[in-house]
């Protein structure tokens, strides 16, 4: 016996990997709905490689009441009507969007770090998904902060325009064809241009400078991993279709050498270590599309404070970053506490 779930926003980046890792993973399954908006109602989408069509059906009109899991990736605004109705309706919400991470009522978590968290659910019936820029940071994190404490990190980000959805990769493809054909380029989801260039804002501003992604990357790590540490993040759009990047400059309470890291690292849940130091002997985004994997590169000692290391980390965001710790959670939700027979 499995469960019915459900996977709203079915039709999107986000949701389409959800529905693909669903089947490769095999997950226990009595029941999948593909749930969009009335624009897609009727579209025929695959049920990953396993064969299967599912004809999408209508949100607004889609009854969750009998479905055990609801997968949300349609973002904050439909959140907040739907992924709220489904709870009710008695199906847990496992929601990709923004709207519920900070509510201390709804658990944030990513299996390999916080996985005790989840028992929280129950207030609400919702667990919120990270970000994807945050998910990947902590699943790498965690095991150096249980080591050796961490005090303080600063992270550049190096985001693919995926992250921004289908139209962030339409962008890039067309702007990228306009500058070798000659046709002029008007940006329309980014607001400079992405094709060939860099652009140091992904989110809105905030009052103190900042942007919304980077206070995300701030508040998501503590309720995640913990309260006590300081993070500083600038995050950057780059011209790349899938997978987020990230430079880590990490400052400890303890020591702990570039080589021990390494082996916990080696160790660590989720983790892939990628540094043979040599050309090419570290991991770029390319490299980690498709797969499950964070990956470690480029761990080396930060001479310039007491106990410092730098890393490079590279992970999918729509797997990772999204899809994948989305089904994690449901993997876990299903083995802890809705306790079907299997
Ligand atoms: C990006 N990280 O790369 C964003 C996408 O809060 O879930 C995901 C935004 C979020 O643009």
């Amino acid at each position: 016996m499995g469960y019915r779930v459900a996977v709203v926003g079915a039709t999107g980046n986000v949701g389409r990997e959800m529905l693909n890792i669903l089947a490769e993973r095999q997950f226990p399954l009595d029941e999948v709905a593909a749930v969009a908006s009335a624009r897609s109602t009727g579209d025929i989408i695959d049920f990953g490689d396993s064969g299967q069509e599912l004809k999408v059906k209508n949100l607004e009109h889609f009854d969750f009441s009998g479905w055990d899991i609801a997968l949300f990736a349609a973002g904050s605004e439909v959140s907040k009507v739907h992924a709220l109705r489904a709870a009710q309706a008695g199906c847990t919400v496992i929601d990709n969007s923004s709207l519920f991470r900070m509510d201390p009522d709804v658990p944030l978590i990513v299996p390999e770090v916080n996985a005790e968290a989840i028992s929280g659910y129950t207030r609400k019936n919702i667990i919120a998904n990270p970000n994807c820029s945050t998910a990947q940071l902590v699943v790498a994190l965690k095991p150096l902060h249980d080591a050796a404490k961490i005090k303080r990190v600063v992270v550049a980000t190096y985001q693919s325009v995926s992250g921004a959805g289908k139209e962030g990769m339409d962008e890039l493809f067309e702007q990228s064809r306009n500058i070798f054909v000659g046709d002029a380029n008007e940006p329309r989801k980014f607001t400079k241009q992405i094709a060939f260039n860099v652009i140091p804002h992904i989110d809105s501003f905030l009052d103190d400078g900042s942007t919304k992604e980077e206070w995300k990357m701030v508040v998501e790590t503590k309720k995640i991993l913990d309260p006590s540490i300081k993070l500083t993040a600038t995050c950057v759009r780059v011209p790349v279709f899938v997978g987020h990047s990230e430079a880590v400059n990490i400052e400890f309470e303890n020591e702990i050498s570039a080589e021990e890291a390494r082996d916990i690292l080696r160790e660590a849940p989720g983790v892939m270590v990628v540094d043979k130091r040599e050309d090419g002997g570290y991991v770029t985004p390319v490299e980690a599309v498709g797969e499950y994997a964070t990956y470690v590169s480029r761990i080396r000692e930060d001479s310039t404070v007491e106990n410092g290391l730098s890393l490079w980390v590279v992970s999918d965001n729509l797997r990772k970053g999204a899809a994948l710790n989305a089904v994690q959670i449901a993997e876990l939700l299903g083995r802890k506490h809705l306790q079907k027979a299997a």
